[in-house]
């Protein structure tokens, strides 16, 4: 039985239709648009896929009118509109094989050139070389050792915040110590995956002007993935100086006294972090000079005293992390880090609850690493 299309179903259709293009007016600039490039890498990218995509639209809308139209125009009719019944139409069928072929291979020829330039790897004296190793669930960075150019001497062990300078090049040597990754800076570059047992290179270009760029794990890896993220901090030659020149000197205090006896030994962080020395990493963000970066946790908080105190003490209330029950490094199966006020036992022994005390020696500690 045919229904008519009434009003008040046409309305309803269409408001089911501009809910979602409301909605997607409503994404904020949240520094991760890759249709506003900032980095070269991002722009070239986007210069070969607006022109398809205006093709591509056309197309599109030409098909979708061409089914409405044949829909609507050959919908049953009690039989009195049926089109005349044909069987094969030689030059209507090379014509729409052949066409596509050819739009295809156009399209074919400045996308592949566009791969080889992309994966094109400078000498390693012109680029910044940085490691990058995908955790879970935040991002390490290991400056390599011996850049003049860049002022690097001494590898430096960072996560989370990368500085470079304005228009520099940088080649990243990504892997991860656990599962799959992939690294991403929308507003810079394409996606580049981290694979465990391998070493993906790739290269991008800075942008030319200072500059925060927001960067994400762009393939799903676990239980706190959304909360991968990471910032490219874009900076004038001297500012990267000053800061790649600080990462290198020691810890601005001395490691010693109550903050290295509740670190050391009554609560472990050092199983996991390093607190004294930026050249070496460890299973947790090495924390020699944790005062320097402006957010923590995988981005998503900002270095301050009030969420630094929460953290220490409670860390799987601000982050899901599977390791509520454990304060041990791998082997152990949990993953991220512990909470110190959740009651737990190992080998049978019920450890330490962290008081609030306690939790403000760490953070003035911390905050005093610049
Ligand atoms: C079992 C290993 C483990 C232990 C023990 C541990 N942590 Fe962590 N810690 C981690 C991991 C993993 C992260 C990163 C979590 C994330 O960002 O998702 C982290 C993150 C941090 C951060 C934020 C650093 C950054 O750059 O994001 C601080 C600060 C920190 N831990 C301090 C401590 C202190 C202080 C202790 C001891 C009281 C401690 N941790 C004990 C594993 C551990
Ligand atoms: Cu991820």
């Amino acid at each position: 039985m045919r229904q008519k299309l009434g009003w008040s179903r046409v309305r309803r259709i269409a408001l089911l239709l501009a809910v979602p293009s409301v909605l997607a007016a409503c994404a904020n600039d949240n520094g991760q648009n890759s249709l506003s490039p900032k980095g070269q890498n991002a722009k070239d990218i986007a210069n070969l896929i607006n022109p398809i995509w205006v093709i591509a639209i056309v197309i599109g809308i030409g098909v979708v009118l061409a089914t409405v139209f044949v829909a609507l125009r050959f919908r049953d009719n009690e039989g009195k509109r049926n089109p005349k019944q044909t069987h094969g139409n030689s030059v209507l069928e090379i014509g729409w094989t052949i066409l596509p072929a050819l739009l295809l291979a156009a399209v074919a020829v400045p996308t592949i050139s566009l791969i080889f330039k992309l994966a094109e790897t400078p000498a390693k004296s012109e680029a910044l070389q940085v490691e990058v190793v995908g955790k879970q669930w935040w991002w390490e960075f290991q400056y390599k050792a011996n850049q003049p150019k860049f002022g690097v001497d001494e590898k430096v062990v960072t996560s989370t915040m990368l500085h470079v300078p304005v228009g520099a090049k940088i080649t990243f040597y990504e892997t991860s110590d656990n599962v799959l990754h992939s690294f991403w800076v929308p507003e810079l570059s394409g996606k580049k995956d981290v694979v465990p047992g391998r070493t993906n290179v790739l290269t991008i270009t800075a942008s030319e002007e200072p500059g925060l760029f927001r960067g994400a794990c762009a393939e799903y890896c676990g239980l706190s993935h959304a909360n991968m993220k990471f910032w490219v901090k874009v900076e004038s030659k001297a500012d990267y100086a000053k800061w790649i020149a600080g990462q290198q000197e020691g810890p601005n205090q001395a490691y010693e006294g109550e903050v290295a006896n509740l670190t050391g030994k009554k609560y472990q962080c050092v199983n996991c972090h390093v607190f004294d020395n930026s050249a070496t990493p460890n299973y947790g963000p090495n924390l020699t000079h944790l005062a320097s970066r402006q957010y923590f946790a995988g981005g998503m908080y900002k270095t301050n005293r009030a969420n630094l105190k929460r953290w220490i003490m409670n860390a799987p209330s601000m982050i899901p992390m599977q390791s509520q029950e454990c304060r041990l490094p791998p082997p152990a199966t949990c993953v991220g880090m512990p909470s110190y006020t959740t009651p737990i036992s190992q080998n049978g022994k019920p450890l330490p609850l962290m008081t609030s005390r306690e939790a403000d020696v760490i953070v003035d500690y911390l905050l005093g690493q610049k």
